[in-house]
């Protein structure tokens, strides 16, 4: 097509006066010199804003978000930055994946992170959740589980990485994880849903199951350890807590201890548990408690019939579950059953005190559609629960639908959206917190069929984002994303500080650092290589464009060990470390170090370059190792 063939629309020129305008106030926002803002100006600026304020989603060029969105990257292991309203992914965080780009599962100091998973490459990432203080987040941390291999990590949002991950012993497959909402997040709370032997040391049999259990997981959010766990009839699917750092609620969708579908499914009640943390403590402290597995930590018996816990039946196999953010209800979403069931939180003091019976805490139980599986809330008491058999959501009435359970006569379903399709999660924007705010609502849905264009048998999932300001949903925006995100949060930008250069004192490093002392280096000013026997540590700083060392020599079947001191002060300077043909390569941020440690098994030249684009002589940002027979 040649120039004289594209139409110029109006729009487009529309869009010309648009960027001249953005250009023109960031340069005045940039402090450059330019001509003073006029009336006019103030007065178009105030007219574009003033018809921006009815929740539009769309974000122009050179604008920003108003909120950070969380989104855990499924089976791809990794947590996912979108800005929302604009749907734009920001950043990648790699968690339980490995990332060539950044080096995470490749670099000494990830490995270290991992810990004993270090040898692991593979994750299921679902639930982030964002560490709170009195029901608010805090903008310090992000927790998320692993399902495939039983662990919990943790990002810091000051520099958006993983710093803990931890395996949880004694249980399998963690899934549901939500955080301890008030006074603070001391605890982050996870299910193990797969049942399995207490003593899991290859002496049971599959034929007797009666040593099988599933357990509730209580983790030090700080130190990242067990604090306890507690044994429970049944699996366990979601969990919750809720808004007086009194009570925790799971789901469980196999009440019947099955080993197989048909089992697992087939009485018509499961039942949600509620944990009692003031008792749990009080057990732990009073060692009322087991061990297990040749490990010291505390395993409380929370069976039926324990004064830990309670069980509410609610109907069939029971999977989200919910806490509405005015603190007084947890909503357990029927997935089998086309109802959820509220429960209220007031009482379950009477419920723990035997002063009511289980299912007297259920104050609504509402049919909404057909496999209701989460429920996401506003702040003017209404709920949004994803439908994953009809593809929708159903917005409905908290107190009409316990009016209508009390016997009145009241609709409390006010719309019902189409979603595109079969939708998992859905989130508010900071709706699982005192700041709900009614603004925008995600839905996650596993299949996006004919939404896109076709890109071969694996399609990719469809993210929408959903208006609910006014009195309707209103369908907005489809984003295609990659396997899989199960979940995500919505966090506002005021609560985020992250920083923008690394600080020289970062725990993440500062292993790498001392070990640099031990070896008389100071990694800010020198490059040198240290020889240990067969190790070989090579101490290299970088400034763009160049390493502070353009040769190294090593021998054959050396171990060797390259530490890259970033010293560019530059915001988003980042360069990298890649030695050709040795699957080496990181990320190394401003004011950072990095290492990375191979084999040197390959005699000759070895070049190794700089792999993120950082000047315009990048290209030339490289160097030799020799690696002598
Ligand atoms: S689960 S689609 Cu892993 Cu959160 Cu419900
Ligand atoms: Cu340093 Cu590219």
């Amino acid at each position: 097509m040649s120039n004289e063939d594209t139409p110029v629309n109006e729009t487009q020129v529309e869009n010309e006066d648009r960027r001249k305008f953005f250009g023109k106030t960031a340069l005045l926002g940039a402090g450059a010199v330019a001509a003073p803002m006029t009336a006019t100006m103030f007065a178009s600026m105030a007219k574009a804003q003033a018809s921006e304020v009815a929740n539009s989603p769309v974000i122009h060029p050179g604008e920003l978000d108003e909120y950070y969105g969380f989104w855990s990257g499924g089976h791809s292991g990794e947590v996912r930055i979108l800005g929302i309203p604009s749907m734009r992914e920001l950043m990648r965080i790699p968690v339980f994946n490995t990332d060539s780009a950044t080096g995470w599962g490749l670099t000494d100091e990830s490995k270290r992170i991992k810990g004993d998973s270090a040898h692991l490459h593979a994750g299921d990432s679902h639930h982030p959740h964002m560490s709170m203080q009195d029901g608010r987040y805090d903008g310090k941390y992000v927790f998320i589980n692993d399902k495939a291999n039983t662990r919990v990590a943790r990002i810091r949002c000051d520099v958006m990485k993983t710093d803990k991950m931890l395996t949880v012993p004694n249980v399998q497959a963690i899934h549901g994880l939500r955080v301890q909402k008030v006074p603070y997040t001391k605890y982050v709370i996870c299910n193990g849903e797969f049942e399995i032997p207490m003593n899991n040391d290859g002496k049971s049999s599959l034929e007797d199951v009666s040593s099988y259990r599933s357990l509730f997981n209580v983790i030090d959010a700080e130190s990242m350890e067990v604090a306890f766990q507690v044994m429970v009839d049944g699996n366990l699917d979601n969990t919750d807590a809720d808004y007086d750092g009194k009570y925790f609620a799971s789901t469980c969708y196999n009440s019947e201890m099955g080993m197989n579908l048909g089992d697992m499914i087939s009485s018509e009640r499961d039942h949600v548990v509620v944990f009692n943390l003031p008792r749990c403590e009080a057990a732990v402290k009073a060692g009322k408690f087991k061990t297990y597995n040749g490990n010291s930590i505390p395993v409380l018996d929370g069976r039926k019939g324990s004064k830990l816990t309670r069980y509410i039946p609610v109907p069939k196999s029971p999977h989200g579950m919910n806490t509405s953010p005015n603190g007084k209800y947890f909503v357990a979403n029927g997935k089998l059953s086309p109802t959820v069931s509220v429960i209220e939180i007031a009482k379950l003091d009477d419920l723990f005190n035997d002063k009511i019976k289980p299912r007297d805490a259920i104050v609504a139980e509402p049919e909404l559609g057909l496999g209701p599986l989460h429920t996401a809330f506003d702040n003017k008491g209404y709920a949004y629960t994803t439908l994953f058999l009809d593809s929708q959501i159903a917005k409905w009435n908290v107190e009409d639908a316990i009016a209508a359970h009390n016997g009145k006569k009241v609709n409390y379903i006010r719309q019902k959206l189409d979603v595109h399709y079969q939708p998992g999660h859905n989130h508010t924007s900071a709706g699982e917190t005192r700041d709900a705010d009614g603004k925008w609502l995600i839905s996650l849905c596993k299949f996006s069929k004919d939404r896109f264009l076709p890109v071969g048998p694996l399609r990719p999932e469809n993210d929408q984002l959903i208006d609910i300001s006014g009195d309707e949903m209103k369908l907005v925006h489809d984003g295609p994303t990659f396997a899989e995100p199960h979940d995500c949060m919505i966090v506002h930008r005021s609560k985020v500080k992250p920083k923008k250069l690394w600080p020289r004192t970062d725990p993440i490093f500062a292993e790498t650092i001392a070990m640099a002392k031990r070896d008389g280096v100071d990694v800010y000013t020198d490059n040198k290589v240290i020889r240990d026997g067969k190790k070989v540590r090579v101490y290299m700083t970088s400034i763009a464009p160049t390493y502070g060392m353009n040769e190294f020599k090593v021998k054959l079947g050396d171990e060797v060990t390259v530490v890259v001191t970033n010293l560019d002060q530059v915001e988003d300077v980042t360069h990298g470390f890649c030695m050709t043909n040795h699957g080496v390569q990181m990320e190394i941020g401003p004011q950072a170090t990095a290492s990375i440690t191979f084999t040197a098994d390959k005699p000759g030249v070895q070049w190794y370059y700089c792999n993120w684009f950082c000047h315009a002589l990048h290209m030339e940002m490289r160097g030799r190792m020799l690696v002598e027979a």
